[in-house]
């Protein structure tokens, strides 16, 4: 961002600093007036770079500016939005199928070579069990891949491999298998269990389907990240409730000092369903680790830890432990050296458990509440500080011999947040070329630091200068419920479409001029190919009756940008919103005679009210063409 017209952008920045930030104590005048510069984008420029962030429970995906920070769009997933008509053509609600939410956690930016490639965005659903893929394309839902068999709660995902190969997930909750099965939960131990399942990407396409599965003990897996270069083809999970617990969790599954991670080695995996290895369940290959060796290592890690995350380099595995002031590195040199000479300290159900001392590299003593760690390609860590309400900076490994003694050492600094930071996303943190720049803080609390909305408070997004030595706290902003992770993409690292161009518009009702639009009927199908330009439907008059199944058609035939035309009907619960070149379809059965306005429901023109038309529903054998009911239409 260059303002061309920074000074008096600071006037005005600085200005409404004053009237509205009486309460920001501590940051001086020639503070504020730099952050504000610092993040301001003047009306006409752009931001510099996009944050996509998990929208929770609110099952949608939104997109930010940075260093705005300035929400600039909502890409509906998981549940309708009348905004953008998502959920009410026949496409999107056979995509969204009978439910109406989901619990986006953790978006994945596609990658080639560990690189952001601009192609994809993958995103988990942690209630239904699904994964959706937006094309960056058109910054659309493409798929939506689910419910996974044999996996229920998929909150450990969706990890994407550094050539987007697979992506990975891990079951929170593990139940008896295949679904369906009924078992009491008294009978836990030895009748639930959870899975980490590998999902196949086309690589042309990005079209997913489920490839195998590893069966694992009922622990419930959290949250993990993939390998690469050295290494690369695995990849790592912690996990709670490694007391397999099967109820009052807050105090059964917190017994033990230390919980299981999983170490996965997803190429191993994958050769082993390729020798035939796996037996069938529901449809998918699954993996049993007792029987099929090197698929599956365990490692121990300090209390009830959260976050895994591999560092850009490959070699350093980072655990946050909610409950221990202090996040533990994992060297992979050792883990590889570990397993190859066997430095085991036990099992779990067959499976290995590395040896503790012989794997970690270190506990950095960050504070109380770590929960994940993102990096900057420059060999610093950044965590984020549940309990502590702050972002910690320290130093990766290697480590001189005097920091070794006093790991106290490594942590190079501290920002404090506001309040209870969950996620952290620094700028490409998850790639082998981290942009770095900027981090922002994605907290879970509020708290009342935004003008008063009631109750209902929303959670917060802090911006950090992450460039020089100490970190900066940069601007704030709020968001919708609720921001698990997010992924940093620059700017000019993808080229979205704004029109679709008429020639690639395959839908074979589409019609593009007068002459081919128009209503039809085959027996009680009525068939609409409606053309929608500024300022008119054509046709603008359907008519039907009572008893029959309508399908309407809508092409958008503008070529121009932002020139989008909606089709409301009137008690009929239908919005479609069509892009310039696209063709929506709907489809209804008729039930109530009368007759149903239809407009443009988008602002599209200075005769955008003018846009509409009617919806005739006559009773049966009612109508100008008598009892087989007229279609008529004007052109
Ligand atoms: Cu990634 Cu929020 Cu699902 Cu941590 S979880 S905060
Ligand atoms: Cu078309 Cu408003």
């Amino acid at each position: 961002m260059k303002p061309t017209n920074t000074l008096n952008a600071i006037a005005l920045v600085v200005a409404l600093g004053f009237t509205s930030c009486g309460k920001q104590t501590g940051t001086s005048q020639a503070e504020r007036t730099a952050n504000a510069v610092a993040s301001y984008v003047a009306p006409g420029e752009k931001d510099e770079y996009y944050l996509f962030y998990s929208g929770g429970h609110s099952g949608q995906v939104y997109v930010a500016g940075i260093p705005s920070l300035r929400h600039i769009t909502t890409i509906p997933v998981f549940a309708p939005y009348p905004g953008t008509g998502y959920g009410f053509d026949d496409e999107s609600k056979k995509m969204l199928g009978d439910f109406t939410w989901g619990d986006v956690h953790h978006p994945a930016l596609s990658q080639t070579n560990s690189k952001y490639d601009g192609r994809w965005l993958f995103v988990n659903d942690n209630a239904n069990n699904r994964i959706a893929r937006i094309d960056l394309h058109d910054f659309k839902t493409h798929q939506i891949l689910g419910p996974i068999p044999n996996s229920i709660g998929n909150h450990g995902s969706s990890f994407i491999t550094e050539n987007s190969e697979y992506i990975l997930c891990a079951t929170r909750f593990s139940v008896p298998l295949p679904k369906g099965r009924v078992a009491d939960p008294k009978d836990y131990e030895k009748e639930f269990n959870g899975m980490v399942s590998g999902i196949k990407v086309d690589p042309k396409t990005g079209e997913m389907r489920v490839g195998w599965q590893i069966l694992t003990p009922p622990f419930d897996w959290d949250l993990g990240s993939t390998g690469k270069g050295p290494s690369s083809g695995w990849a790592f999970w912690t996990s709670y409730n490694t007391e397999m617990a099967h109820d009052t969790l807050e105090v059964n599954s917190t017994q033990k000092d230390r919980d299981l991670a999983a170490v996965v080695n997803w190429r191993a995996a994958e050769n082993a369903v390729a020798e035939g290895k796996a037996e069938m369940m529901d449809g998918v290959p699954i993996i049993d680790p007792a029987k099929v060796p090197g698929v599956l290592y365990f490692v121990p890690i300090g209390k009830s830890p959260h976050g895994m995350d591999v560092d850009p380099t490959g070699k350093w595995i980072v655990a946050g432990g909610k409950l221990q002031p202090a996040t533990t590195v994992l060297n992979f040199e050792k883990v590889q050296a570990a397993i190859n000479n066997k430095t085991f300290e036990g099992e779990s159900r067959g499976v290995p458990i590395l040896k503790y001392e012989a794997v970690v590299e270190g506990e950095v003593p960050v504070g109380l509440g770590p929960l994940h760690t993102q990096y900057d390609g420059k060999g610093n860590a950044y965590t984020s500080m549940f309990i502590d309400s702050c972002i910690v900076k320290w130093k990766l490994p290697p480590w001189t011999d005097a920091e070794k003694k006093d790991l106290t050492k490594v942590v190079l600094d501290k920002v404090p947040t506001h309040f209870s930071t969950g996620h952290l996303v620094v700028a490409g943190s998850d790639t082998a070329h981290p942009y770095g720049k900027w981090c922002v803080a994605m907290n879970k609390l509020s708290a009342g630091r935004h003008i008063n909305v009631g109750p209902s408070q929303p959670e917060s997004s802090q911006l950090i200068d992450i460039t020089g030595e100490k970190m900066k706290m940069i601007a704030e902003s709020y968001t919708e419920p609720e921001p698990h992770f997010a992924q940093i993409l620059k700017v000019t690292d993808v080229q979205p479409t704004e029109v679709y161009p008429k020639d690639e518009n395959k839908d074979p009702n589409a019609v593009w001029e007068k002459a081919q639009s128009g209503v039809t009927r085959n027996g009680n199908q009525v068939d609409a190919k409606v053309m929608a330009i500024r300022s008119r439907y054509n046709p603008d008059r359907i008519d039907a009756q009572v008893g029959d199944e309508l399908t309407v058609h809508v092409t958008n035939v503008e070529q121009t940008r932002d020139m989008i035309h909606g089709f409301g009907l009137i008690e009929h619960n239908i919005n479609m919103v069509i892009d310039p070149g696209e063709t929506k379809t709907f489809h209804i059965k008729l039930t109530k005679p009368g007759v149903f306005p239809f407009y443009c429901t988008n602002f599209c023109s200075a005769l955008h009210q003018e846009m509409q038309g009617y919806l005739v529903v006559w009773k049966p054998g009612e109508g100008p063409s008598g009892a087989s009911g007229a279609v008529g239409g004007t052109k």
